[in-house]
């Protein structure tokens, strides 16, 4: 239950921008990979952090939401998490 209701803050954007390397930030540990490709990121990452005052929120890195390879596509059609996220945005 208590996991259900921890505020969830996505990172959206198109490929290359920094998302990966702004969730390495905010968590201050390696959790996505950087790379200078497009597309590297072709699954949501997760990660708990405690923000001072608010406690415990998921940071989330997602693929880029002009991603055309193919996973990409089977993103944004809506077969995953993250299709159905960015639907949303
Ligand atoms: N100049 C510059 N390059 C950045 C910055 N943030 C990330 N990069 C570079 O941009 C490329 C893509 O970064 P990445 O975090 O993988 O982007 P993502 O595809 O949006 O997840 C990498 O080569 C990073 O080193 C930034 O603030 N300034
Ligand atoms: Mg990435």
């Amino acid at each position: 239950m208590v996991k259900l209701n921890r505020p969830h803050i996505g990172i959206f954007g198109k490929m290359n921008v920094g998302k990966s390397s702004l969730i390495n930030a905010l968590t201050g540990q390696d959790v996505s990979v950087v790379a200078d490709q497009p597309g590297t990121t072709t699954d949501p990452v997760k990660k708990i952090i405690e923000i001072l005052g608010v406690g415990p929120v998921t940071v989330l890195d997602t693929p880029g939401i002009d991603d055309t390879s193919a996973l990409g596509a089977h993103h944004a059609a809506g077969a995953g998490a993250v299709g159905k996220m960015q639907e949303r945005v």
